[in-house]
């Protein structure tokens, strides 16, 4: 069976963009693959975090995770820093990628342009680690929002570059962006993609916020001018709300524009609301009724497959490097 792998960090607001990119695909992909799931925990402390925060973000991730339908009877979740291997890796990767491409990916430059006193080497190193966390797995497939592919285009780089210098030893992996969804833009600026670390609450749609947020949020969200209701590149916070209220309500482009043939920017702010509530229920339902005990099961059962494969990849690494401990000389 083909593996894939995939994560989201403990940051923030998980929202919608979150999950239409990225994790409604991993549940459909589950049954297909042997799947790994993991909370990115490390990749979040490349921004300062409360610790109590982000020990109990990471928690509601994985939740999160339970609650959109990923099956740990299939899938394996786990949190990041409980396979000490992907740090490991990273260090190993680090000393293979260079300052200069690293310096190329725009997430690095977007984020360095914002920091006023110095950027962080975390924020550079970011896709080397992403790297790890994907070559350990001998991942297949990486099923990711269009914000990652430059990223996973590095791992594919840094993984032909350690076969090619050490022998082969990791698979090249292929990303997964869908077709509708891989780029949920802000609600309050369509030129920006729907992040967590968005400063203005305003932008996104957490997957826990309450009905009556939902609706104050999408009634306030931009629009552009213009008055009938139809998919139109040339209105990009138009064609927005529409994609989202396509991929939610599984119906066609043309199902909707005849749908809303007529009506104004109201009327579907006002539908989408009841759609995304509607549809947000019965998941923050499942994320509510999830014990910790269960959680802490899981991510224990976790750990254990995810250990397994990442030690057994970092061996055979480090005998391609000549990194003999003192227990695999015996
Ligand atoms: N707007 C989006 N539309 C579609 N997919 C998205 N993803 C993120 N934003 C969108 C995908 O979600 C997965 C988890 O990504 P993340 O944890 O990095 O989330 P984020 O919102 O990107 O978080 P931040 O804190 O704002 O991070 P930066 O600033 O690094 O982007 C990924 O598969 C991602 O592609």
């Amino acid at each position: 069976m083909k593996r894939i792998f995939s994560g989201a960090q403990p940051t923030g607001g998980f929202h919608l963009g979150n999950y239409l990119g990225a994790l409604r695909n991993w549940v459909e992909l589950q049954r297909e693959y042997e799947s790994f799931f993991c909370v990115v925990n490390l990749h979040a402390l490349t921004n300062p975090q409360d610790p109590k925060e982000l020990a109990a973000k990471t928690r509601e991730v994985a939740r999160l995770y339970l609650a959109a339908g990923i099956d740990p009877e299939v899938s394996t979740i786990f949190i990041q820093s409980d396979v000490p291997e992907h740090a490991e890796l990273a260090w190993i990767l680090n000393c293979i990628a260079r300052v200069a491409e690293l310096e190329r990916m725009t997430q690095y430059k977007d984020k360095a342009a914002k920091q006023r006193e110095g950027v962080g080497a975390g924020i550079l190193n970011y896709p080397v680690l992403m790297a790890a966390d994907i070559l350990l797995y001998k991942t297949d497939l990486v099923p990711v929002g269009h914000d990652q592919k430059q990223h996973l285009e590095l791992t594919r780089d840094l993984a032909e570059r350690f076969n090619r210098d050490y022998g082969e030893t990791f698979r090249i992996p292929e990303a997964f962006i869908p077709k509708v969804g891989a780029r949920i833009m802000s609600l309050s600026n369509p030129q920006k993609k729907m992040a967590k670390s968005d400063e203005n609450p305003q932008s996104s749609i957490a997957l826990l916020d309450d009905a009556e947020t939902i609706r104050r949020k999408l009634k306030r969200a931009v629009t552009d001018s213009g008055t009938e209701i139809r998919f139109d590149e040339t209105r990009p916070a138009l064609t927005n709300l529409l994609t989202i209220y396509r991929l939610l309500t599984q119906r066609t482009p043309q199902e909707i524009e005849e749908h809303f043939a007529g009506k104004g920017y109201a009327q579907l702010k006002g539908e989408l609301a009841d759609v995304v509530v509607e549809f947000l229920r019965p998941f923050q339902e499942r994320v509510h009724g999830i014990s910790d005990e269960e959680l802490e099961r899981i991510l224990e059962s976790g750990r254990e497959r995810a250990s397994g494969i990442a030690r057994a990849t970092m061996e055979e690494v480090k005998n391609r490097l000549g990194l003999h401990g003192a227990h695999s000389r015996n």
